[in-house]
């Protein structure tokens, strides 16, 4: 019998993902999930929602004195975004790195913003930038808690 390799376990960080409304709009949500979970980070939240006010405003507060902050947060709350809990060995600079630089314009290609977008502002997919974010973001859009469940392909995944 053939069983599979068991290295050793990751250790598990987590991250907030959010596919704006941009990628709801354009149909992309399904290949932007794809990537995050061929990549081997695993889903332990996933909903779609029209974000209030008041939850855009807690999400984006450090961009709160930018000039753009109005545009900004008329655009995430014009429509339906999906909000993803994501688990893995650094979900956080994993899921940065599928996501790409800020400017879709000179986001590497291969990343989701280098593949399809063009712009900065509309800009597809927001990821957390560091452990505090990611923990100040999670409690913010899932303040229910996330779903406990294991990957089945975990072993295969779990190894230096
Ligand atoms: P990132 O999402 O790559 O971490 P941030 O945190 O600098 O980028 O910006 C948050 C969001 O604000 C971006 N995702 C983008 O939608 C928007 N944004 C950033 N810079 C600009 C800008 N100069 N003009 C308009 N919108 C911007």
């Amino acid at each position: 019998m053939v069983l599979p390799f068991q290295g050793k376990p990751m250790p598990v960080q987590r991250s907030f993902v959010l596919l704006k409304p941009d990628t709801v709009q354009r149909n992309l949500i399904g290949e932007v999930i794809s990537r995050l979970e061929r990549k081997g980070l695993q889903i332990i939240g996933m909903k779609m929602l029209i974000p209030s006010v008041d939850l855009a405003t807690r999400h984006y507060h450090e961009h709160a004195q930018k000039p753009f902050f109005q545009s900004l947060l008329k655009f995430i709350v014009s429509g339906p975004s999906v909000a993803l809990a994501l688990e893995g060995d650094e979900a956080i600079a994993v899921a940065r790195s599928l996501i790409g630089a800020t400017d879709g314009r000179k986001a590497a290609p291969g990343t989701i913003r280098g593949d399809f977008g063009i712009s900065r502002s509309s800009n597809l997919v927001h990821g957390s930038d560091s452990p505090e974010a990611a923990e100040r973001e999670l409690k913010i859009w899932f303040s229910e808690g996330f779903v406990a469940w294991s990957r089945c392909d975990k072993p295969w995944l779990d190894s230096e």
